[in-house]
Formats: structure tokens, C-alpha cells, sequence
């Protein structure tokens, strides 16, 4: 999926909005991942706080915010608290980032637009989180950050769609400058990870109702085998 429109229209009977709700019913862990430069801490900014960080202050260790949302999809209500994991894209906390992606259930994984090596390195995030993380599937949206920087592209967007296509997971320009697509991209992201979590909040259901129904019949077939004892 590469297109605005099809992401809206995922989107069109989903609703996320701003909750004051003190508790909450699920904690989703949601990380940014990419070289370093490519806009990860302004992206997450400009989410969170709707405003840009024109300064570049590299992130050190790791980083996060939270926000807590109301999430909606048919009949399916629930509080959501979101840890927005901002990590850092220098090498040299390369090992720190790894540790932290085995608990993440969903991944914004941003290259720059205007730097061909950042979307060369893609491929390697993409194997990298299918190894490290617990979720046997997780959640990936590849972002194409500093779209307003048109006049210095260097990736094709046709480039980032192809590999988008060949590992299944949905592409989105953004600027965390102008906020163009940001808050797009991470409901998209969220309402993956919500739909997942939903079904297998059910998987177990059923499982525990069938366990339920097994042990029902367990028990009336040993009543029954005693009674035939005892006569
Ligand atoms: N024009 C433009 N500049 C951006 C955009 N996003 C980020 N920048 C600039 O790019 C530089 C790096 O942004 P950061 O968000 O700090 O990059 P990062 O990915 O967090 O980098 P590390 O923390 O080192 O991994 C900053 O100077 C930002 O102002 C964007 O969408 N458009
Ligand atoms: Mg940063």
C-alpha cells in the first residue's frame, strides 16, 4: 500500500483521539528506527507536540514519549497508552537500539528523502526488526521523511515503493517539518498494531472457551465412568 488514499480509506471507521482517561486498558510500544539525520526525533515531535525542531540535536541512548489516546474501530473501544521510542541512528548506539526492538509491536522505520544511503540501509532495518523482536509478525510502515525538500530528492519514489511491495509493508512520504502525512502514518501504524492485538486478544478467548468446554466434558464423562464403576 503506497497511496494516500487506500491509507485513509483503512482508516475512514477508525477514530484516535487525545484521551484524559487516568487508566488505560492496553500499553502499545511503538519505536522510530533509521539512520541517524533522517528526522526520526523531529518526526515524533511533530506527532506529539504538532511542532518542528528546525536545530539538530542528535539522540543520545534512547528517548521516549508518551500520549494517551481513545481508540475506536466498530464496536471495539479501548484506552490506549502509547510509548513513542525515539532511538538513535548513530552506529555507535547501534547495539542499545538492538536491545530495545525485541518489545516493540510497531515500527516507523524513516529514511531521508533527500539521502540515498539512508534508503539503502532500509532493507537491513527491516531484516534486522523481523529478528530481533518477539511479535512473530510486527507491524512496519516505511516513511520517506523531508518531503518538502522536493528539489533535492535523491530516492525515487517508485525506488521506495518496489521495496515497500517485495516486504509487504506500506510505504508514506512525510515531513516532519510541514507535519505533511505524520499523523497519517503513525494512526496507520497504530490501527495495524490495535487490529493484531485484537485478534489475538480473541485467539486466546477462543482458546480458553474451548479449554472450558473440554474440561465440561472431561468432568460429565469421569461422573459417568465412576457411576458405571460404583454399580
Ligand atoms: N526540511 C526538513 N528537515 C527535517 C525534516 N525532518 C528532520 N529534519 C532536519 O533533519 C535534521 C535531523 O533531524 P532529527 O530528527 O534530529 O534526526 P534523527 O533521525 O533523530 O537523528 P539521530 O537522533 O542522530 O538518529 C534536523 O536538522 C532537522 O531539522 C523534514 O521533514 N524536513
Ligand atoms: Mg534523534
Amino acid at each position: 500500500m503506497s497511496s494516500t488514499a487506500q491509507m485513509e480509506d483503512e482508516l475512514a471507521l477508525v477514530s484516535v483521539n487525545e484521551s484524559n482517561s487516568a487508566t488505560y486498558d492496553i500499553l502499545l510500544k511503538i519505536m522510530a528506527l533509521g539512520d541517524t539525520g533522517v528526522g526520526k526525533s523531529c518526526f515524533l515531535v511533530q506527532y506529539v507536540e504538532g511542532r518542528f525542531m528546525m536545530k539538530y540535536v542528535t539522540t543520545v541512548g534512547v528517548d521516549f514519549f508518551l500520549r494517551k489516546l481513545t481508540y475506536e474501530h466498530s464496536d471495539w473501544e479501548k484506552e490506549v497508552q502509547v510509548q513513542l521510542w525515539d532511538t538513535a541512528g548513530q552506529e555507535r548506539y547501534r547495539s542499545l537500539t538492538r536491545a530495545f526492538l525485541r518489545d516493540g509491536m510497531g515500527f516507523l522505520l524513516l529514511f531521508d528523502l533527500t539521502n540515498i544511503e539512508s534508503f539503502r540501509h532500509t532493507e537491513s532495518w527491516i531484516e534486522e526488526i523481523r529478528e530481533k523482536t518477539i511479535c512473530e509478525d510486527p507491524d512496519i510502515i516505511l516513511v520517506g521523511n523531508k518531503s518538502d525538500m522536493e528539489d533535492k530528492r535523491q530516492v525515487p519514489r517508485s525506488a521506495a515503493i518496489s521495496l515497500a511491495e517485495a516486504h509487504n509493508i506500506p510505504y508514506i512520504e512525510t515531513s516532519a517539518a510541514t507535519g505533511e502525512n505524520v499523523q497519517l502514518a503513525v494512526n496507520l501504524l497504530l490501527h495495524r498494531v490495535m487490529q493484531r492485538l485484537k485478534k489475538y486478544m480473541r485467539d486466546i478467548r477462543y482458546n480458553y472457551e474451548e479449554e472450558e468446554i473440554n474440561l465440561n466434558q472431561e468432568s460429565s464423562s469421569c461422573s459417568l465412568c465412576s457411576k458405571t464403576t460404583t454399580q
